[in-house]
């Protein structure tokens, strides 16, 4: 039902965002996926059924989902869940106790408590890595690794991972290598092909993008993996309902044209803040100056709409931009269609706090949006003042 490849049709990305596993619907011609809101489906007799028994199980509307992202990121297989870290919890559960997940040392602070907390308990221990630094990960490779863990660009400091080389590294030494992909997205960049084993997503940033559903999901080439993570996705439940997979399929149509946006919106935004005295340092991958823009231009094809700074006057000045911005939201989350800003430190990294994750107090995150440039600018502007 998943295997997107067969339906690709050799089309581009928007088309397949737009068309693959959302053909007219058969009885009655809806050129829209319908929203299948039922719990269980009437068999014919015993075991005879459509394809569908039970609504955990399965039900066609996340199946479109589930078909439509998964030929967005080049994957033979994808499985929805009900939230990034539902995803993630997935992935991670075919670990056991002793074994070990390499995570980088910038990612998302519910990543980490999720590994570090909850995985952490259960025995499965995990060490944070420099990974700009690959020589020296494979100098110190730590025992009993079957994971590694890595986002780019990194959330919130915009760091960005060799992901052909940390796959190699990662391979050598006989674990798998899972990229989330949240920030970049599949229309910037598609880790699969560069060699990760699984690639993550909290759906509810740009692939829904309109900050109205949680959801996350995983695309694999590895039919091992699909069948164990559609097992766990059955047997322990943490499924999208049919309304969140329909508006996430509604929002991933318009990804391409959205992204193309939040590129340039956030390109005219770091040009301003480049230039700032109230800021000390711009933090994004498009910028020449960036440590791994050389990397970045390669593997991605745009440097996307997450722009971090550190403000010059410290954390209380941090604090004063953060306020008095207005078109700006003040919220977490990311990658919707209206800009938000939001400072990491006390916010969405508050759980990395005291760890090798912690990230500066100066630091505010922006997600520029789509809105007219100038109109974020002048925001921008005034909140900086
Ligand atoms: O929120 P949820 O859908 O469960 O996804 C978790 C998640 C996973 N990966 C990345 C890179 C993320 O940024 C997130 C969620 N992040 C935020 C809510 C935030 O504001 O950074």
């Amino acid at each position: 039902m998943t295997d997107s490849n067969s339906q690709d049709g050799g089309f581009g990305f928007a088309t397949r965002a737009i068309h693959v596993g959302q053909d007219p619907e058969p009885i009655t011609g809806a050129v829209t996926v319908p929203v299948f809101q039922t719990s269980t489906f009437a068999q014919e007799a015993v075991g005879k059924h459509s394809g569908y028994e039970y609504a955990r199980t399965g039900n066609p509307t996340r199946t479109a989902l589930e078909t439509a992202l998964a030929s967005m990121e080049g994957a033979a297989f994808g499985v929805a869940f009900a939230s990034g870290l539902a995803a993630e919890d997935t992935i991670l559960r075919q670990l056991s106790p002793g074994d070990h997940i390499v995570l980088g040392n910038d990612a998302y602070g519910g990543t980490f408590r999720l590994i570090s907390k909850v995985f952490g308990a259960a025995g499965i221990t995990h060490s944070a890595h420099d990974f700009s630094n690959l020589s020296d990960l494979a100098d110190n490779w730590p025992a009993n690794t079957k994971i590694v863990w890595a986002e780019t660009p990194t959330n919130p400091l915009l760091s960005i991972v060799d992901i052909e080389a940390l796959a190699e590294v990662t391979h050598a030494n006989g674990a798998k290598l899972v990229i989330d992909n949240t920030f970049a997205t599949p229309y910037l960049q598609q880790p699969l092909s560069l060699g990760a084993d699984a690639v993550v997503h909290s759906t509810t940033k740009y692939l829904g993008g309109h900050s109205d559903v949680v959801g996350g999901f995983v695309a694999t080439n590895d039919g091992d993996l699909d069948q164990h993570l559609r097992f766990l996705q059955n047997a322990v439940g943490a499924v999208p309902g049919p309304w969140d997979c329909y508006l996430t399929l509604r929002g991933a149509k318009t990804l391409a044209v959205r992204m193309d946006r939040h590129n340039t919106n956030a390109a005219a935004v770091v040009d301003l803040l480049n230039s700032h005295a109230a800021v000390s340092s711009v933090l994004y991958p498009g910028l020449e100056s960036h440590p791994n823009h050389d990397i970045a231009a390669r593997q991605m094809s745009g440097f996307g709409g997450m722009v971090s700074f550190r403000a010059a006057g410290g954390r209380d000045a941090a604090m004063r931009i953060i306020e008095k911005a207005k078109l700006f939201t003040l919220a977490e989350s990311l990658g919707a269609v209206e800009s938000l800003i939001e400072h990491p430190g006390v916010m969405t990294h508050a759980s990395a706090a005291g760890s090798a994750l912690e990230v500066p107090d100066d630091l505010v995150r922006l997600s520029v949006g789509i809105e007219d440039a100038a109109d974020i600018l002048a925001d921008l502007e005034q909140a900086l003042a």
